[in-house]
């Protein structure tokens, strides 16, 4: 394989202190990039000859401290430039052209409309010049961009700029110095004629700093809450960890074609438009959302990735992990707690569990990988923030932040590991974190099973814990590739409170350390006076990334529901009892019976719809049923025909039972008063929606309308996006006069755009693949651009289980076509789409078939990119 481990990490022969950098971009659309790095050998290490990474850059000079050398293109060698025998300090000079126009991987330099724009993480730095492209060699840049003034009359790099002019034949010119040293992942630049919104942002220290964001022209009135989003951030920074600004300009860019969702580039962050362009009437509450927490984890790299950087891409969850923490704590600062934290559970268990269980399996710092693009994962990021978390819950606040501070006196302007990390937090705090550590080194979600018992004559209570943790995919790789690894018990903090058989509380949030393979934990109750056993509350606010094997029954879940001071564990008691439930009706089906929903349940819901005005926003959520996908993930052979039809029954009857309380819900909850993005209204609105979305499956007509009505006169995108899906997936005619006044409507706004081609992606109807391979060829569809073929290809595959996973292997024959097509455009986003196989063996054999064939066409792709080859390989093996 073309692994790449870990282990073979050696610190760099060379260190580029400087870099000189002047692009010229020509009106033809190439560029002619020449660099001048001033060289300095490593003594630390022996000595090597210089190699620099280069991709599609044509080499047209080299020189070394000024002289030329003849025939620069027998210097490269597999992609690499070797030079030999170089003084210990000098500086090389290259010149190269590159062709952003004809760079559709929208890695390195490419156009996007009218403009250019970079994106360099992981290693597309290489794709404009010849360079050490790893994180570990750290330089200051000064940057001149050429380019002509009436079409590009923005010229933007990193840091400040210091000069600019005019040249000949209308041309103009822009130099940007980065005071501070960076690896090259962080470099950007931009040219192109961008609108601008300006503002200043005073620090705590009193110093009054530059803030822009550029978008397209025209687009000035959507970036407003960007904005506002960004300041609110720099304050929570400054509070909360004591971390300011330490730039003179803070400058945000807007691009239509991006392969993430933003990137943290020191001082210029560039962003997909996705996570800046809002409006009422464009972007629902979930986008303004996104958008207020994309800003701030871009804003808070500048400390956790920045200032303190990876040595090497095995360490990514270094800076990912630590900012999606980061950024989840400013969410729950700034929204509801325990909604946000249901959320990030929901999203965790939908994206991460799956991929720790299925090909692609890897720890939060994996040993080895072949395309290092394909692990920003949900397991590098959202698995890596839930270890980053349980550091907080076993250090508490106080120690977390002591922790912090010392990582960055420490480490500040270093390229350091997760090892570094949590020295700097067990150091500050004294708390062991020695086999904590096991956290970053095994794959795999562990299985914790809890027992209880109780004597009521002396009022012991005894929990006992026992973890297994299940070998992956993962190990079975490295032993493959002569890696040797031990799996040994995990350090997993359990927060425990116990309640009577009321529902009071009578033992508070407890944590409970479990380090062994199994434990005892002992609790004398006898001052309650208890004559039956307590019910515990257990994982409280998911203090651990684990799946929790517990007995409970469904009444005790019911009071849990009901009671439990925890909010995390009142929503998890009714996934639970659902889940259960609903599985059950499963297997009835199967066996060719009708599943029925208990009424045990409809009252629990029913108690959940009576307190839902206490706090709409939980309640949203609470009286949201676990996904399919989530149920067939338990079960050992996936039936996604059988799933959809009982969660729709589940859905219909909780709709026919509780219809009178749904349709309160509706007019006691409409929103007064122009559309606000404020936490209380978002709450509203998403009860709300809830409710419509319950009343929808009853196929009244004269819901139907009350819908249609509420898709035409919306003030807002939420309500008229909730209207607007509910329709376009009912069986009506309804479904077409939506599809076509809302299309007509926003045809000429991209990002709503992605809403009708993601709705028309997720329908449950029977012509819903026909429809998506119709939409490929719409003028909406463009499959170079990343946006669009998330919207309806990947949405598709990852969020539409039921024809996805057709019978008959269409949906997996449609993905294997889009992929393979795909691929030579931009393998990053094909990556990302093959990703949807990764459940494909645990469906039956006839699926089986078809996706191992789907599977195999994309492998046999002449030239395949190594990034979908690694994830079609692992998937076949
Ligand atoms: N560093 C890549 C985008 C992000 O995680 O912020
Ligand atoms: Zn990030």
């Amino acid at each position: 394989s073309r692994a790449i481990h870990l282990r073979d990490y050696r610190a760099p022969a060379w260190w580029v202190d400087e870099v000189e950098l002047d692009v010229s971009i020509a009106d033809d659309g190439h560029a002619e990039v020449a660099a001048t790095l001033s060289l300095r050998r490593n003594e630390a290490v022996p000595a090597a000859p210089l190699q620099l990474d280069g991709e599609a850059l044509e080499l047209l000079a080299l020189a070394v401290d000024g002289r030329a050398l003849p025939a620069p293109a027998s210097f490269v060698r597999d992609g690499r430039l070797e030079l030999a025998d170089l003084p210990a300090r000098c500086r090389l000079s290259t010149r190269v052209r590159i062709r952003p126009d004809l760079n559709t991987t929208l890695s390195g330099f490419y156009r996007s409309k009218d403009g250019y724009f970079t994106q360099c993480e992981a290693e597309g730095f290489r794709r404009i010049t010849w360079f050490p492209d790893r994180p570990d060699v750290m330089s200051r840049y000064t940057v001149t961009l050429h380019a002509n003034r009436e079409r590009f009359p923005d010229l933007l790099a990193n840091g400040n700029r210091v000069a600019e002019g005019e040249e000949e034949g209308g041309r103009h010119w822009a130099r940007w110095v980065d005071p501070f040293p960076k690896p090259c992942y962080l470099f950007a630049m931009v040219a192109a004629k961008l609108d601008r919104l300006d503002d200043t942002f005073t620090t705590a220290s009193g110093r009054t700093v530059d803030l822009a964001i550029y978008v397209e022209p025209g687009k000035l009135d959507q970036c407003g809450f960007a904005m506002h989003a960004l300041k609110k951030s720099m304050r929570w920074d400054e509070r909360r960890f004591g971390l300011e600004l330490d730039l003179d300009r803070y400058m945000i860019v807007a691009v239509g074609d991006f392969n993430m969702g933003a990137m943290e580039n020191k001082g210029l962050n560039i962003f997909n438009t996705k996570y800046v362009l809002a409006r009422p009437d464009i972007a629902t509450d979930v986008d303004y959302m996104n958008i207020d927490r994309v800003v701030a984890h871009e804003y808070f790299h500048n400390w956790t990735g920045n200032r303190v950087t990876c040595r090497d891409w095995f360490q990514l969850s270094l800076k990912e992990g630590l900012t999606v923490f980061r950024d989840q704590e400013y969410g729950s600062d700034e929204y509801s707690r325990a909604v946000q934290r249901i959320q990030e559970v929901r999203g965790l268990r939908a994206a991460q569990f799956p991929e720790d269980a299925g090909p692609m399996a890897h720890p939060i710092r994996p040993a080895s990988y072949e395309e290092i693009n394909n692990f920003y994962t949900a397991t590098v990021y959202e698995k890596g923030a839930e270890v980053v978390r349980m550091i907080h819950t076993l250090l508490g606040e106080d120690g977390f932040r002591r922790g912090m501070d010392l990582y960055f006196e420490r480490h500040d302007g270093q390229a350091v590991t997760c090892d570094d990390f949590v020295s700097a937090m067990q150091d500050a705090s004294g708390v062991d974190l020695a086999q904590f550590r096991r956290w970053y080194e095994q794959a795999g979600t562990p299985r914790l099973g809890a027992r209880t018992a109780f004597d009521a004559a002396t009022g012991r209570w005894t929990l006992t814990l026992e973890q297994s943790n299940p070998e992956t995919a993962y190990e079975r790789r490295l032993q493959e590739e002569g890696l040797r690894f031990e799996r040994g018990p995990l350090h997993i903090p359990v927060a425990l409170g116990l309640l009577d058989a009321h529902g009071r509380e009578i033992l508070p949030t407890t944590v409970l350390s479990l380090t062994e393979a199994s434990g005892r934990f002992e609790f004398d109750l006898s001052a309650h006076g208890l004559k039956a056993a307590p019910l515990p509350s257990l994982l409280r606010n998911f203090s651990a990334p684990v799946a929790l094997d517990y007995q409970y029954g469904d009444s005790d879940l019911a009071t849990l529901m009901a009671h439990d001071s925890d909010e995390f564990n009142r929503w998890e008691a009714g996934q639970r009892l659902a889940t259960r439930l609903m599985l059950a009706g499963v297997a009835q089906v199967q066996a060719g019976s009708e599943a029925a929903v208990p009424d045990l349940f409809v009252d629990a819901f029913a108690a959940v719809l009576a307190k839902a005005d206490a706090d709409p926003a939980f309640a949203a959520e609470a009286l949201t049923l676990p996904s399919e996908a989530w149920l067939g993930d338990q079960m050992t052979v996936i039936d996604p025909d059988a799933i959809h039809r009982v969660r729709t029954l589940f859905r219909r009857t909780l709709a026919e039972r509780l219809r009178s309380q749904f349709e309160a819900l509706l007019v006691r909850h409409e929103v007064a008063g122009a559309y606000a993005p404020e936490p209380a209204a978002m709450g509203r609105r998403a009860l709300r929606n809830l409710a419509l979305g319950y009343l929808m499956t009853l196929d009244d007509s004269a819901l139907q309308l009350k819908a249609l009505s509420q898709f035409r006169d919306a003030d807002n995108m939420t309500d008229q996006f909730a209207a607007f899906s509910l329709l376009a997936h009912s069986d009506t005619p309804l479904r077409e006069v939506a599809l076509n006044e809302f299309y007509a409507r926003w045809k000429d706004e991209a990002l709503v755009v992605d809403k009708w081609l993601a709705v028309q992606a997720t329908s449950p109807l029977s012509d819903a693949r026909a429809r998506v391979r119709e939409l490929m060829v719409h003028e909406a569809f463009d499959l170079k651009n990343p946006n669009k073929v998330y919207a309806l290809v990947r949405t598709f595959c990852a969020a539409n289980p039921l024809h996805f996973h057709a019978a008959d292997g269409s949906g997996y024959a449609y993905a294997a076509g889009v992929i393979r097509e795909l691929d030579p455009v931009n393998p990053q986003v094909a990556s990302r789409v093959a990703r949807a196989f990764d459940r494909w063996r645990r469906f039956d054999d006839g699926r089986q078939a078809y996706a191992r064939r789907a599977l195999e066409s994309i492998r046999d792709l002449p030239g395949l990119s190594a990034d979908v080859a690694e994830v079609v390989g692992r998937a076949l093996a």
